[in-house]
């Protein structure tokens, strides 16, 4: 049997009115075969190293009925959400009737394999009984109490009942309050007495508030963290806040998930993303898996790179049983498995995520195209070939080589990610032959290309007249690590066919190495010591391959890794109302030629106006001058780059005035 499927969502991004039961139907699937379940490490092995949980939403079902369902369920995930059996209709369909077969059912289950429970949810305004929303006030809040005690309390002492939602979406998009039967009812004091009625249900479970669109910082997740600053601050036991994560590539991902995720982190919490899917615009294309799998992986970074955020779950696992299809017309495929439990390109991006080393992929790409040789010079030469096809796509090709018109052996001479390479130091009139291989991301190699032959031109023109000395190379745009070099161009009889750059260590002494070539008359090197010294000659080359004197010498010190820092900073007022604003983002950018590890940032605060929230830095306010520090985790930056910090104000509902005269400095 498959799980209820309504859908009552009334306010999901860029829909509305979309309770659309929609065909399930098959769609073609014009590239993808099913591969092998997976021979990889589990998920839940991966995300334990990590100090993470991974976990999946489960439909009660086919978690009794399906062997292939039970399987992956015990395998991959240490953690479960029930998808629908722990909510009010489930368990309290009529005043005090209860009923826990699919609670248990899942709770159960998790015990067995060693996984958490995830309890979902206890206060919301969607799969509730009309018996409770017609309630009164007085019976209203006593009826959500006798639920949260009874249903928590039902758990309290099992181990694998480790956290609830407690209330789940009580936000509107702006970032007011939804008009719910609850908040209507209520007023905003429902939320504060649900997390007390929890507390006192299970002193000993994470007590969490959920919501969906506030993965990236909007108006509504500023909403939700202004709530539970606030509901901490008068000592609400708020203890977790879980970004539901229903994702749709066509709508772009939430790139500040990571910092939003560390903004909450600051209040105390921990973090969590609940619900995690990915649909995509169907039909379904190994194309749109590809991003589909980027936006897995993205999500397993972010967690990974906040502390506070406990794990994932994701909203199911396989295609056969998602929400999606039956609420999205035209949309689905959202889960890491297909509607056969086949592992999709999602499974391994997510496993690789978690330090995996997926060997699920067992297809090669196809084989290369022959490649056609060009710009054939006495020393080298221009391959290209059509690219090769890959079901995860191609990560690269090998270049082989081997001597002569035939025999002798091929062996790799070098690799590209595109469908083209340059081959140089070869010698004047001499043949060799080439093929190409392709690789996939899994280490998957194609059988290779056909061969083509190259015989380099040069030996029989009997031009032995060197190119003349370049002119003593000039250096500028010197860093800690690196500078720009540029000479007087070599003239030559036949032509000039490119410059090896030579670099000797210090101001005097030890030798002089190749350590570029250019076809121009300059050459940036890089990777260069700080607050060091190297000397450079460069000598022309001309096609018959005759090589010029080696110019004088230029020495180059580069600059101090230590210092050298500067930066700057943007501000800008993302939303603004009568007696308050968000500044947000504001920018932070490296400016300097080496890396900083702390930034100050001061603004003026006019007279009247009040810091009441802030994520990612860390600002203190004096007199009329906001003082902002780095958080701990974004101080460092690289030259050129930037992060971002923002903050909430408020001010005099008469004044429209906002937070001015940004500067930055470091430390
Ligand atoms: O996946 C659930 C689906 O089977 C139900 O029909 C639906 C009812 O609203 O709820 C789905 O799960 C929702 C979750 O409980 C809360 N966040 C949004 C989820 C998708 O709608």
């Amino acid at each position: 049997m498959t799980p209820p499927r309504v859908s009552v969502h009334r306010a999901r991004r860029r829909f509305t009115a979309l309770t659309v039961l929609a065909l399930v139907s098959t769609f073609a699937l014009p590239v993808l075969s099913a591969s092998p379940a997976a021979a990889a490490t589990p998920l839940r092995t991966l995300a334990a190293a990590k100090g993470k949980f991974i976990g999946f939403a489960a439909a009660t079902s086919p978690l009794a009925n399906e062997a292939a369902y039970r399987t992956i369920a015990q395998t991959e995930f240490n953690q479960i959400t029930a998808e629908n059996a722990m909510k009010w209709d489930a368990t309290e369909p009529s005043d005090n009737s209860w009923n826990f077969s699919g609670a248990d059912q899942i709770v159960n289950f998790a015990v067995a394999n060693n996984q958490a429970v995830h309890g979902h949810t206890l206060v919301w305004h969607s799969q509730t009984p009309g018996w409770v929303q017609g309630l009164g006030a007085t019976a209203m809040r006593t009826a959500m109490q006798d639920h949260i005690t009874t249903l928590v309390g039902r758990y309290a002492s099992n181990t694998a009942l480790q956290s609830w939602d407690v209330v789940n979406e009580v936000f509107e998009e702006n970032g007011s309050f939804r008009s719910s039967f609850w908040y209507n009812t209520l007023g905003q004091s429902f939320i504060a007495d649900a997390f007390r009625y929890a507390r006192a249900a299970d002193p000993d479970a994470k007590l969490c508030i959920n919501d969906y669109n506030v993965e990236g910082i909007n108006a509504k997740s500023t909403a939700m963290y202004n709530l539970v600053q606030s509901l901490r601050a008068q000592n609400v036991p708020v203890d977790c806040v879980g970004f539901q994560g229903h994702l749709a590539t066509q709508y772009g991902f939430p790139s500040d998930l990571q910092q939003n995720m560390a903004r909450f982190a600051a209040l105390g919490v921990q973090v969590r993303v609940t619900e995690l899917d990915v649909r995509i615009l169907t039909p379904r294309t190994s194309a749109k898996d590809t991003v589909q799998a980027q936006y897995y992986t993205n999500v397993v970074n972010a967690c990974l790179a906040v502390t506070a955020c406990a794990g994932i779950t994701i909203w199911g696992f396989t295609d056969k049983y998602s929400w999606v299809p039956d609420t999205f017309p035209s949309e689905g495929f959202a889960l890491p498995y297909d509607s056969s439990y086949a592992v999709k390109p999602a499974y391994t991006a997510i496993n690789t995520a978690l330090g995996g080393s997926p060997n699920n992929d067992t297809q090669a790409p196809t084989t290369p195209g022959t490649p056609t040789a060009s710009g054939v010079t006495s020393s080298g030469v221009t391959l290209s070939w059509t690219a090769s096809t890959d079901n995860v796509g191609v990560s690269g090709y090998d270049i082989l080589r081997a001597p002569g018109t035939s025999g002798g052996s091929f062996t790799q001479v070098g690799t590209s990610t595109s469908a083209t390479f340059s081959d140089t130091g070869l010698s004047a009139n001499t043949s060799y032959r080439y093929q190409v291989r392709a690789r996939d991301a899994a280490g998957n190699t194609s059988a290779a290309s056909s061969a083509v032959t190259v015989t380099t031109t040069g030996g029989g023109t009997g031009d032995t007249q060197a190119p003349s000395t370049p002119g003593t190379p000039t250096a500028s745009g010197v860093t800690s690590s690196g500078v720009t070099l540029s000479w007087t161009a070599s003239t030559d009889n036949v032509g000039v066919s490119g410059y090896d750059i030579l670099r000797a260590p210090g101001t005097s002494g030890g030798s002089f190495a190749q350590v570029g070539t250019s076809t121009t008359t300059s050459f940036s090197d890089t990777g260069l010591s700080a607050s060091t010294s190297y000397r450079y000659q460069v000598r022309a080359r001309d096609a018959a391959g005759n090589v010029s004197a080696a110019s004088s010498a230029v020495t180059v010190t580069t600059t101090g890794g230590g210092t050298g820092g500067g930066c700057s900073v943007t501000a800008a007022v993302q939303t603004q109302w009568s007696g308050g604003y968000v500044i947000q983002p504001v920018t932070v950018t490296n400016t300097g030629t080496s890396a900083i590890s702390s930034w100050t940032v001061t603004f003026t605060l006019p007279s009247g106006h009040a810091l009441v929230g802030q994520w990612n830095g860390v600002i203190t306010v004096s007199g009329g001058t906001g003082t902002a520090k780095n958080a701990n985790y974004n101080g460092a930056l690289a030259p050129g780059q930037s992060t971002t910090f923002g903050f909430q104000v408020s001010r005099p509902s008469s004044d429209n005035s906002t937070a001015s005269g940004f500067t930055c400095a470091t430390p």
